[in-house]
Parts: C-alpha cells; sequence; structure tokens
C-alpha cells in the first residue's frame, strides 16, 4: 500500500528526530495529517472490496484488513509515545534550567545539585554522598535516569532486607543501605523539602508485573518539633492517588511505633500497619511496613491502594520543582 509507505516513512523520520526544538511539532502534526489520510484510505478501500466479489472473497479481504488496521493503530500508539517522551524531554529541559542548585562549600545539598554540576552524570544512578542539612554528610542513592533525572530517593525497598520497624528516632536519623533498601531520614527530608520547592515520585511495581507511578507537585515536611507534618498536593499519575484521596494525610503529623501523632483516638496507626508513615484516621498507603512476597492484601506491609495491596518494590524520590 501506498498510504502505509508514506506513514512509516513520516513515522521513522520523528522517531529518529535527536533535536528538541519546537518545529518537531510541525512535523509530529503533519505525521498525524498522513495518519487520518491513511484511515481515510482504509475506509475507501474497504468500499471498494464489497463491489462485486463473493461472500468468502468480501470475508478475507476483511481479514485482511483488519490486520492492516491493528498495524496502523500499533504505529499510532508508537507515535504517540514517541510524541510523549519528546514533550517530556522538552518540558525537562525547560525545567532544568529554572530550578536552583545547592551548592555550598563543596557540599551538595541534593542529587540535583550533584547532577547539575555535571552533566556527565546524567543517567549514572547510583550512591552518592550529599549534605541535606549543609552539615552532615549522607549517603544516598541518587536517580540520574527519570525525566531528566536529580531525584534524591529518600525511599527504596525491593527485597525486605532491611528493617523497616523502626522508632521515631530510627526515622529521624534514617536507616538501612543505600546500595539497597533504605529510609533517607526525616531530618534529611525536612531540610531538602524546606529550602525549595519539590516534588516527590513514587513508582511502584506490582507483583502482577506492571509498573505505576505516582507524582506530587508539592510535597513538603516540617521540622522534627512540628511532627514533621506533610504537606502534600497536585496529584498526576497512573498509580492512584492514595496520599490524599481517599484518606487525606495533607497536613497529617508523621508517626512511628512509640510516637502517636495520628488522628486516631482509637489506635496508633503506625503500630497497626507496621511501619512510620504519616497518618489520618491510618489511610490507603503504607511503603514502609513489613516486605511480603506477594500481592496479597494487608495493612501491615508494602500497600497502595483502598485495598491494602502489597507492591513488589517502591521508590520514593524527590527534586525540585520548576
Ligand atoms: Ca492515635
Amino acid at each position: 500500500m501506498v498510504a502505509e509507505n508514506i506513514s512509516s516513512h513520516k513515522i521513522e523520520e520523528m522517531s529518529n528526530g535527536t533535536s528538541l526544538q519546537i518545529n518537531k511539532f510541525a512535523k509530529l502534526s503533519d505525521g498525524i495529517t498522513v495518519l487520518l489520510n491513511y484511515f481515510e484510505s482504509f475506509e475507501n478501500f474497504s468500499f471498494n472490496m464489497m463491489q462485486n466479489k463473493t461472500e468468502e472473497k468480501v470475508f478475507e479481504d476483511m481479514k485482511m484488513l483488519s490486520t492492516m488496521l491493528l498495524k496502523g493503530l500499533d504505529r499510532l500508539d508508537n507515535i504517540s509515545v514517541s510524541m510523549m517522551e519528546k514533550l517530556d524531554s522538552m518540558n525537562n529541559d525547560k525545567a532544568a534550567s529554572k530550578r536552583k542548585s545547592y551548592l555550598f562549600d563543596g557540599k551538595f545539598s541534593d542529587c540535583e545539585a550533584i547532577l547539575n554540576s555535571d552533566e556527565n552524570l546524567k543517567n549514572q544512578d547510583g550512591v552518592y554522598q550529599i549534605y541535606p542539612d549543609l552539615v552532615t554528610p549522607k549517603a544516598v542513592f541518587c536517580d540520574m535516569t527519570t525525566r531528566g533525572g536529580g531525584w534524591t530517593v529518600i525511599q527504596k525497598r525491593f527485597d525486605g532486607s532491611t528493617y523497616f520497624q523502626e522508632d521515631w528516632a530510627g526515622y529521624k536519623a534514617g536507616f538501612g543501605n543505600p546500595y539497597k533498601e533504605y529510609w533517607l531520614g526525616n531530618h534529611a527530608i525536612h531540610h531538602i523539602t524546606s529550602r525549595t520547592n519539590q516534588v516527590l515520585r513514587i513508582d511502584l511495581e506490582k507483583f502482577t508485573g506492571s509498573s505505576v507511578y505516582a507524582v506530587y507537585s508539592i510535597f513538603s515536611i516540617s521540622s522534627e518539633s512540628d511532627k514533621y507534618k506533610l504537606s502534600i498536593s497536585g496529584y498526576s499519575g497512573n498509580a492512584g492517588d492514595m496520599m490524599i484521596k481517599p484518606h487525606n494525610l495533607n497536613g497529617m503529623s508523621f508517626s512511628t511505633r512509640n510516637r502517636d501523632n495520628d488522628m486516631s483516638i482509637y489506635k496508633n496507626c503506625a503500630v497497626v500497619n507496621s511501619n512510620g508513615w504519616w497518618y489520618n484516621h491510618c489511610g490507603f498507603s503504607g511503603l514502609n511496613g513489613i516486605y511480603k512476597s506477594s500481592n496479597i492484601k494487608a495493612y501491615n506491609g508494602l500497600f497502595w491502594g483502598i485495598d491494602y495491596e502489597n507492591m513488589k518494590s517502591s521508590r520514593m524520590m524527590i527534586r525540585s520543582r520548576a
């Protein structure tokens, strides 16, 4: 088919483009026009097919036509993914130039500051040293890849190798191993999130194989004297918003097994859920509980959702908001 060749040529042209210039949009819009013509040609084709043919022949042609249509849809899917990636990349470049990086006396305050100091570190995920409070060094895992990189990972779990049922002091200081599983520490998170406006990104991997994420465009926690109170809003993503709806954790204090700061007068949600987290009358998120080896529904595990589905892995990370 001529139409097919034209569109595949266009698609190749579009997905091979590496430049992020605005004029790329013109090409994408051309591509959509070509695709629309492509589908129109299918329609004409199917009409012509019906003329003067046996039932069997029509059936055969219809089969061929549906195969071609599916191929076309597949291509459309690829195009939209490639468009989204391009847009995303453009937005990230624009945002990166607006974000502030902090370097005091050679001390990087977070992963973003490290990435901003050396663009060769892009895509170099790994453990780096930062000074969240500008005084105390801390080893941290930096995600230098996801959506432009520069993410300071504040929580990472994937195999249950780290004990997470720590008390207030433990959650304050942080624990675990940044090469493996860990909690960065409320003291550090407070300092990073109070210095500049931060975005929180949560990546979750399910036991069923799918990966989902939740982004909150506003995220910070207050000081220890204010019980590391959570400020969170602006959800987007496909994991479902389990921090604000259906249980609002915005404005809630942090609780641990030895500090009951939740809104329930009957229980300490942190004890019920075997973790340290922000709670209202408990909630539908808790990523610091006891690691489970299946997607069992349990509220003392690593759960996200109104049915308490347990996750295979989780990563919480922050970066400044442009
Ligand atoms: Ca309580």
